[in-house]
């Protein structure tokens, strides 16, 4: 079912339009059942899934573009910005990318050479419309002590794997802003391992023009303060920042608790209060943010309806399982700044 947004609601873009960019991550059922909600608050798309490597190219040198041509064709006939993600990543990679037909390991300069390919490819099909790219995803530790995450892509081709990445899409497309993307990106051991892994490529000269911060956040954690510090360290590079995932977990990440069948309405009212603060911080460095993605949209999907509890429902978003806004969406809309056709007082 379609719910129709009241078209009184405000809308979400055009209060932060000052600001940056407002998009949401859709996936082939969202882009029907919260179309109107998409349409009415939001002014950016990212594939959820279907522009990851193992939808694109499924088997080796047969590429998949329908479903992530239809997300394209929603977002320009509406106006829309598009983000892509994400070209190089250690899941949702299949296994032949890694393999010889006959199961041995390629060696680094084929892994290199189909990494190429497919960059190449994927890039090229969507150039001066996505104008922007999660071109390497967590490619760093959240271990202690350990900089880069061990994968397939580290071992076969090296660490340089990151700057090649970046190579060939920038190639593909000179016109296109090519990020870095995390998670934990506001936990500090982690966060100065993105920010060195940033600075060493930009040293190099490899053309890297943003990081992206998942902003995967719960109600507790991380703390506004550590927020603020990871957003001033990156952008203290030089670089762009692009908020690419964010949404609110009602639950800690490591509380199990599984006994809730709706969100009380204390959490609901924390939820508010941290949205809140959360966008206040970004209206104050929007000189650095030029777009602030939402992991989903409402209530009645998201991710973490199976992560990291299998079948535990969650409450993330602004808007609620039936696209009414929450007091999120209020509390939000209030800390916009001023509006521009708003005459003076
Ligand atoms: C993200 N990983 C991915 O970038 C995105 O592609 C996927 O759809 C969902 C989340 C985040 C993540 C996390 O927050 C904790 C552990 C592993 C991965």
């Amino acid at each position: 079912m379609t719910h129709h947004p009241k078209s009184d609601i405000p809308r979400l873009h055009e209060a932060y339009s000052a600001c940056f960019r407002i998009g949401a991550a859709v996936n082939p059922s969202t882009l029907t059942t919260q179309a109107d909600l998409f349409r009415h608050h939001f002014n950016s798309l990212t594939a959820e899934n279907e522009m990851k490597f193992e939808k694109l190219q499924p088997a080796s040198g047969q590429y998949t573009f329908e479903a992530a041509d239809r997300l394209i064709d929603f977002a320009t006939a509406n106006g829309m910005a598009v983000r892509g993600h994400t070209l190089v990543w250690h899941n949702q990679t299949p296994d032949w990318m890694f393999a010889h037909a006959d199961g041995t390991p390629v060696d680094r300069d084929t892994l290199l050479a189909r990494m190429q390919a497919h960059i190449a490819t994927v890039v090229s099909r969507y150039k001066g419309i996505v104008h922007a790219w999660d071109v390497v995803n967590e490619a760093v530790s959240d271990k202690e002590g350990e900089f880069l995450r061990p994968s397939q892509w580290l071992e076969i081709a090296g660490e340089d794997f990151i700057a090649k990445a970046f190579e060939y899409a920038h190639a593909a497309d000179p016109n296109a802003l090519l990020f870095y993307n995390d998670y934990n990106e506001s936990v500090p051991e982690k966060r100065e391992k993105i920010f060195a892994l940033v600075q060493s490529l930009r040293e190099k000269g490899v053309p890297i023009h943003g990081v992206g911060l998942q902003a995967h956040w719960n109600l507790e954690e991380p703390s506004i303060d550590d927020i603020r510090a990871a957003i001033e360290r990156y952008a203290s590079l030089g670089v762009r920042l692009h908020i690419t995932e964010l949404d609110l977990s009602v639950f800690r990440f490591a509380d199990r608790r599984t006994d809730l069948t709706a969100p009380t309405e204390e959490l609901l009212a924390k939820q508010a209060d941290r949205y809140a603060q959360i966008f206040r911080l970004f209206k104050a460095s929007s000189a650095h943010i030029e777009s602030v993605t939402f992991w989903g949209a409402a209530d009645d999907y998201t991710w973490l309806d199976h992560f990291p509890v299998h079948g535990r429902k969650n409450w993330p978003f602004l808007f609620d399982e039936k696209h009414r806004p929450k007091r999120s969406f209020w509390d939000v809309l209030e800390e916009a700044p001023p509006s521009a056709i708003a005459g003076p007082g």
